[in-house]
């Protein structure tokens, strides 16, 4: 029975990516933050289904002990670095601490892994973020990275760690460039969310607007079930290497408002509003990838379309704001 290690096991693609390895027969571990283990109710409420069936550590990315303390104790066939803080607003608003956790966190578990376990195959979570500013379109793996954010430039410092450990050390380390993927997992402070549960707030009464930034940024925007599939296939070749993961359709955040109230019977023109503080200082204004390579030598293939995606989302937050009237995206309004 293979290992695997997940690192950002609480996340959207830890627990999607917990359940694909889980029903591909792997022996499922993960690596928590202590808090996260002092409060189970609230932070694993996408694990709460696989609890019985998965082993969680303590560590911190900000602790090099404590990643080696791990990998001294227990080995893996596979390592699936997905932890990160994530919010592109967020690194804005704090660019010293995505840096620190975002490439540090990548050095240490990839120094721990070659000085304990250096046959732990390693994949890293790389982003479309990355290209910002974009060279060409649509993108692709030789496409050139020009990252707008602290957080896309901590995203290429940790594709070139990735990169150099592969070069350097003769490891098996891949980077996937995932575009942006949703579910009904995604955090609340994420565009695709905010607007989801927002809808099913204003569609329960809870709500009576929906207040957004920049709604002509466009996104290649995908099922993050989907793309937890071509992580792990990537660690199943005979050589590493880096793909682009995305759906190769691209939409703008004003046509995802008008499908999401569009499924819940309402106008989206009736409820958002532009708010200023959802700006971003620099924008990635247009991102679309090209997949071709991981079709062609994974033979990865994304099953969900765009509007099957914003309709589960759509459905799966209806039901939920129809129990509960003070459902936790409450905070949706106040993040940027
Ligand atoms: O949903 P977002 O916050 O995602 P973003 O910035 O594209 O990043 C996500 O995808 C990346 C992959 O490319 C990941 F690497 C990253 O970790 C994250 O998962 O914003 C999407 C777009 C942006 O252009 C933003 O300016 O939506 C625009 N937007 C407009 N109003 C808003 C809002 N975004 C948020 N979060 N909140 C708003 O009110």
């Amino acid at each position: 029975m293979k290992k695997a290690l997940i690192t950002g096991i609480t996340g959207q693609d830890g627990s999607y990516l917990a359940e694909h390895l889980l029903s591909l027969g792997y022996e499922v571990h993960g690596f928590v933050r202590r808090v996260a283990l002092e409060d189970p109710t609230r932070r694993f409420t996408r694990l709460d289904h696989l609890l019985e069936r998965i082993t969680l550590h303590a560590a911190s990315l900000e602790s090099y002990p404590s990643i080696f303390h791990i990998f001294s104790k227990h080995s893996f066939d596979e390592c699936y670095h997905l932890a990160a803080q994530s919010f592109v607003a967020e690194s804005f608003a704090d660019g010293f601490s995505t840096m620190n956790t975002n490439i540090n966190g990548t050095h240490y578990v990839l120094a721990a892994i070659r000085e304990l376990q250096p046959g732990c195959r390693f994949y890293f979570a790389g982003s479309s973020e990355m290209f910002g500013k974009v060279r060409e379109t649509p993108q692709t793996e030789t496409t050139a990275f020009h990252p707008r954010s602290p957080y896309g430039i901590s995203k290429v410092a940790g594709f070139d760690l990735t990169r150099n450990y592969r070069e350097a050390y003769g490891m098996y380390c891949a980077s996937g460039i995932l575009f942006n993927h949703e579910s009904p997992r995604r955090g609340y402070e994420f565009v695709t969310r905010k607007i989801t549960s927002t809808v099913a707030r204003i569609k329960a009464g809870h709500a009576s607007e929906l207040r957004l930034g920049n709604l002509e940024a466009k996104r290649d925007w995908g099922h993050a079930a989907d793309y937890v599939r071509a992580m792990h296939l990537m660690l199943q070749q005979s050589e590493p290497d880096d793909y682009v993961v995305a759906t190769g359709e691209t939409h703008t955040v004003q046509s995802f408002c008008e499908r999401a109230f569009g499924k819940a019977g309402l106008d989206y023109r009736e409820y958002v509003k532009i708010d200023e503080k959802f700006y971003r200082p620099a924008e990635v204004d247009l991102l679309i990838g090209d997949s071709s390579k991981a079709h062609r030598e994974l033979g990865w293939e994304p099953r969900y379309t765009f509007e099957q995606l914003v309709d589960e989302m759509v459905e799966t937050d209806l039901a939920e704001a129809a129990g509960s009237a003070d459902a936790p995206h409450t905070l949706a309004g106040g993040i940027s």
